[in-house]
């Protein structure tokens, strides 16, 4: 160290970062330090001396908290299995609906319930008959399996609430202090388990705020059940003045354009049909948010005959969609002919089964795999992983697995230019298995452009592609020698440019190691040397790609796909973390500042539930996108590039969001400035998330890139 800086060699840096290969795979923590609690009991201090292992509050946690019972033949089905999350385990979300599970989670503390949780119910307690319609709606959501709701209060849900918070087995409250922010939970919910999970905004306005929460998990593919207050729609109900200005008529309009389906059902009894609709559709790939509005006047109605519920294994999604015969016949031919085959997967990794099947595709053929991180489609470290390459350009034949908008890596352009062009060598072939027009909006063209394909297979990739590997396995079983022997080599040079894409990543990180601000490489491998030791996910940001190349991202389970953007990303993170919530896992969020500015006040929601979450921040003080983007009009027009900063610096004052964590009530440390101490602090707010089960955030300031 000289005057404070960090002066380290680069190969002391990699040693340090354990990122030599031969570290990667070894369980050994090589030069690893050891927190002095772990050694003597003591209590470490934070940043600010407080004590870091404050005794929690007398909130003990039941052993049957996450119980459940399942119903008649309830399997357990999909990635959830009593109450876990199994991170290997097989999600078929085309076969959820037929197994409701009953939630029976009994919440019992030294002081009562705790705050905005159901009122635990005992297994013998039966549920008494449903008296009001907002009755009825929580048992439909109990009968399907619903074990969250996230909300944030309003009158026009009075009664839902009143029975959310008073019927036996109801899902789990979630308050939270912004609509959006309950969506965004609801969202990296469902990505994180497959499972549905419902949002209740307050009629217009509350809609309206979370509408943005809406549109992302429509963007991202998301069944998300989102519910409303509606009305009175009898003007004749309607209290004076609050209800007039909070109804609107078809307030559904507000969302419609990037919802799935909605309703607003207008008596009791038509409930049962809205929420087996709603479920059907949401879930039904490609998946995506329902909007169902619930008259207040109606949700408060006494009931006054029984309501029948819905068969949930009869109304369920139907099954998904298999391709043309002829078409995979084609598709597979081409394939094992094409010299230079590149797979570019985007949703097929929905589906955990699928990294299995790509992995095993792509060594078949010997062809290069392209990951968009829609979903993690193959594992990071996987010999064939050639995702960051040029290999596109050089492919004869790119086959497109569910891929929403191809334009992401079919073409590219000049960042200063507003003009596209392809990236494919000329006389390369495209073929395509996706859902192709079935995701086409009128009113987002959210799938890209609609770019040319030589063959275009309309089907679900998790029917597709084990049809699609028996074919090809067929066809290369009578493959000659001489061309089997070309395959073995093309597939070699495959691995070595694998090898050397992440060896140049490993030269990149070294190369700028020890610099101040610290630099996104270095914080990311810090990052991993933790988590690596833990079971462990990460939840939507890499930290602008640097999580990719770096770390070993191996198991379907460890990551649900990449970041939406700005305004997104701390909601979708605190829903993973909801998702993975007892099961001892490090649930890691790489935070960039501008994101979290949004939606400071999601914090709350992390402590106030108990959610295990560590938050790392990618904090470069900047909304850096847009500089960069002003850097480059200025380079363009010929302005002062060093007026760029204006508008997009969030230097003065620079936010300090350890004070602001812990305001909340979290563990915090920083601004962490010096490289050197990052990985220690990272390491002491692990072990905070992980022993005592609550949320921790660090703060490192960064390089803008
Ligand atoms: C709701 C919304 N508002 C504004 C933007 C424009 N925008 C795109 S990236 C970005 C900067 C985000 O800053 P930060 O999260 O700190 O990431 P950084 O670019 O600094 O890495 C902004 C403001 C957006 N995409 N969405
Ligand atoms: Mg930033």
């Amino acid at each position: 160290m000289k005057g404070g800086q960090a002066t380290i060699r680069p190969s002391e840096a990699l040693d340090r970062c354990h990122l030599m290969a031969g570290d990667m795979h070894g369980g050994e923590e090589t030069g690893r330090r050891r927190l002095a609690v772990e050694e003597n009991g003591a209590e470490p201090a934070d940043a600010d001396g407080a004590a870091l292992f404050r005794p929690r509050e007398a909130k003990a946690v039941p052993e049957d908290r996450e119980e459940r019972l399942h119903r008649g033949d309830g399997d357990a089905v999909g990635p959830v299995v009593d109450g876990e999350l199994q991170l290997d385990a097989i999600a078929d979300v085309s076969s959820h609906s037929g197994h409701g599970t009953v939630c029976n989670g009994t919440r019992v503390t030294q002081e009562g319930p705790m705050p905005n949780e159901a009122v635990p119910v005992g297994e013998a307690t039966p549920r008494p008959a449903p008296r009001f319609g907002s009755d009825v709606v929580v048992d439909l959501l109990i009968d399907q399996g619903i074990r969250y709701v996230a909300l944030n209060p309003g009158a026009s849900f009075r009664g839902l609430h009143d029975s959310l918070v008073n019927r036996s087995g109801a899902p789990e409250l979630i308050l939270v202090p912004h609509e959006k922010i309950a969506v965004n939970i609801a969202h990296g919910y469902a990505k994180a388990s497959g499972q549905l999970m419902a949002a209740v905004l307050h009629d217009t306005v509350g809609l309206l705020h979370g509408s943005l929460g809406i549109f992302t998990a429509y963007l991202d593919r998301s069944p998300v059940l989102v519910l409303g207050g509606a009305g009175p729609m009898a003007t004749d109900r309607r209290r004076p003045w609050i209800d007039w200005i909070h109804t609107s008529n078809i307030q559904a309009n507000a969302v419609r354009d990037f919802t799935k389906w909605d309703d607003q059902p207008s008596s009791i009894a038509a409930l049962p049909q809205a929420f087996a609709r709603a479920r059907a559709v949401a879930l039904t790939e490609p998946a995506g948010p329902v909007y169902l509005a619930l008259d207040a006047d109606l949700q408060e109605q006494p009931l006054d005959e029984p309501v029948e519920h819905p068969d949930w294994a009869r109304v369920g999604p139907g099954r998904p969609i298999a391709p043309e015969p002829a078409g995979l016949e084609e598709l597979s031919e081409a394939l094992v002919a094409a010299e230079r085959p590149v797979l570019v997967a985007g949703y097929a990794g929905r589906d955990p089964r699928a990294m299995t099947w790509i992995g095993e595709l792509a060594e078949l053929l010997g062809a290069a795999v392209v990951d968009t991180n829609e979903r993690l489609n193959l594992a990071t470290n996987h010999r064939l992983n050639l995702t960051g390459s040029r290999v596109v350009e050089t492919a004869d034949l790119v086959l497109l697995l569910d891929l929403k908008d191809a334009s992401r890596v079919l073409l590219t352009s000049d960042p200063p230019v507003r003009r596209a062009r392809s990236r494919l060598a000329p006389g390369c072939l495209v073929a395509d298995i996706g859902f192709n027009e079935h995701q086409t909006s009128a009113w987002i063209h959210d799938s890209g452009p609609h770019l040319p394909a030589d063959l275009r297979l309309t089907a679900d990739t998790s029917v597709a592609l084990p049809m699609l590997l028996d074919r090809v396995r067929d066809r290369l079983a009578s493959e000659p020698p001489k061309r089997r022997r070309v395959r073995d080599e093309r597939r070699a040079e495959l691995v070595a440019e694998h090898e050397e894409l992440r060896a140049g990543w490993r030269r990149q990180l070294a190369a700028r190691a020890g610099e101040r601000p610290i630099s996104p490489p270095w914080l990311a491998a810090a990052v991993w040397n933790v988590v690596r030791h833990h079971d462990w996910v990460l939840t939507a940001g890499t930290l602008n790609d640097w999580a990719l190349r770096l770390w070993e991202i191996d198991q379907p389970g460890r990551h649900p796909g990449r970041s939406l953007g700005t305004a997104t990303q701390i909601g979708i993170s605190l829903g993973v973390a909801l998702a993975h919530r007892g099961t001892g896992r490090l649930v890691v969020d790489l935070q960039p500042d501008g994101d979290l500015l949004f939606d400071a006040a999601a914090l709350w929601v992390a402590s106030a539930h108990q959610i295990p979450l560590l938050v790392v921040m990618f904090n470069n003080r900047a909304y850096y996108n847009d500089w960069e983007h002003q850097i480059r009009m200025a380079t363009l027009r010929g302005s002062d590039p060093a007026r760029a900063h204006i508008g997009v610096s969030l230097a003065a004052p620079a936010p300090d969001f350890a004070t602001l964590a812990r305001s909340f009530d979290w563990h915090a440390e920083g601004p962490i400035e010096d490289p050197m101490a990052v990985e220690a602090a990272i390491e002491r707010a692990a072990r905070v998330v992980v022993e005592m089960g609550r949320p921790a955030l660090v703060d490192v300031v960064c390089a803008h890139r």
